[in-house]
């Protein structure tokens, strides 16, 4: 299949996060992207194309103007307040119990979006562990660009396709931007295919976090049904949505499903979750899924706490693939660098039908002898 990637996103050059207040090694990385691309190209079968341009009009039918607005200009706003930072974060987050007692009318006539960065970062993000440099922006609307051209490449005839999108997407919600993503890759890419073909779309998405934006962009929509499989929100971030019992609401009443794990979950466990995934997708219309892949559920992840290897990835691919449906195949998170290339490999030649054989370059086991 087509791989569609782009050096753009080297610009998104994140050294530092934070983490509960204090600075760590940044998980979410240009060497991650830069892992995938090395093993899907010394395996020869995956033939790379460059993203086109798109636009803003794709990512405004899913986001507020207001948050393109913000991050495109966020950095210089940094800059010309004379605030020496590596990277920004906020100050101050409109925790909803800062209003308590206040209508929903006094609310929205009374707060606004402050002038500084600091109090702005917190007024459309989410978290304090999404670091925002002076390439982000440009990186994001490419890592878009690399989603909607994956979409092209299915419409255009190709059963499957995966964009190389980083940085990731499916925590930026319409109006929201957090836990390393700021455009929502893969709620952009959906739309577009509703509004290119008219059909319903699912979203099948498999990175270790729930996908809270995804969830909340669709929530009341009836034509794209959101299907996740992560860490139980109880220990997991995203912490405030991703249970059971989110269903959906409105037209898009029925349409969002939930299955969260428990920590250690292994690759039968997980399997049966699949199933479970793939059954909610099959009894909806429509011909393509979306999947939001990401390989923080590998036993090795330095921020999941699954026991998944390698070998499931091909079935999980394999299985995807199974339902007969086009897969547009978008990259989230997944952050154990040494594994993270075989792991892309094994998913898409597994969805192709393809068997796994490990690049005898790997350099890693299943059990944790790490190399690179
Ligand atoms: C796309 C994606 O996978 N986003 C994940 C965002 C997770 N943000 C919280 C990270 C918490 C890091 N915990 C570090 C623990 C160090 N031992
Ligand atoms: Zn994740």
């Amino acid at each position: 299949m087509q791989v569609v990637y782009t050096p753009a996103h080297l610009a998104h050059d994140i050294i530092v996060e934070t983490f509960m207040g204090l600075p760590i090694p940044a998980n979410e990385v240009a060497e991650r992207a830069e892992k995938i691309r090395a093993a899907l190209e010394a395996d020869g079968g995956f033939p790379f194309a460059e993203p086109s341009e798109h636009g803003e009009g794709p990512i405004t039918a899913i986001h507020d103007p207001g948050l393109v607005r913000f991050l495109e200009v966020a950095w210089s706003e940094l800059r010309r307040q004379g605030l020496p930072r590596p990277f920004l974060t906020a100050d101050t987050y409109p925790n909803r119990q800062m209003f308590e007692g206040m209508s929903a009318e006094a609310v929205a006539a009374l707060v606004r979006e402050p002038e500084q960065a600091a109090g702005r970062a917190g007024y459309w993000g989410f978290d304090s562990a999404a670091p925002l440099v002076a390439g982000t922006y440009l990186a994001a609307r490419a890592a878009v660009d690399v989603a909607l051209t994956t979409v092209e490449l299915v419409l255009g005839g190709a059963t499957m396709a995966y964009g190389l999108c980083r940085p990731p997407g499916h925590h930026a919600a319409r109006s929201m931007y957090g836990g390393y993503c700021f455009f929502n890759n893969a709620a952009i890419a959906a739309e577009a295919i509703v509004r290119a073909t008219g059909e319903r779309v699912a979203i099948l998405d498999v990175d270790y976090h729930h996908g809270n934006g995804s969830q909340q962009i669709f929530w009341r929509r009836g034509d794209v049904r959101y299907v996740s499989i992560h860490a139980h929100p109880d220990r997991a971030y995203p912490y405030f949505l991703g249970r059971e019992d989110e269903t959906g609401e409105g037209p898009g009443a029925g349409e969002n499903l939930n299955l969260p794990l428990r920590g250690g979950a292994t690759n039968d466990e997980y399997l049966v979750a699949v199933d479970r995934a793939l059954d909610a997708i099959a009894a909806v219309p429509g011909s393509v899924i979306v999947v939001s892949l990401g390989f923080d559920t590998y036993g090795l992840d330095p921020i999941g706490d699954f026991a998944l290897t390698t070998d499931v990835y091909h079935e999980v691919g394999r299985r995807t693939a199974g339902t007969g449906r086009r897969l547009v195949i978008l990259q989230e998170g997944g952050y154990h660098r040494p594994s993270l290339g075989e792991n892309a490999r094994a998913w898409l030649r597994g969805a192709e039908g393809r068997p796994f054989d490990p690049l005898p370059a790997a350099g890693f086991g299943e059990r944790g002898a790490v190399a690179g």
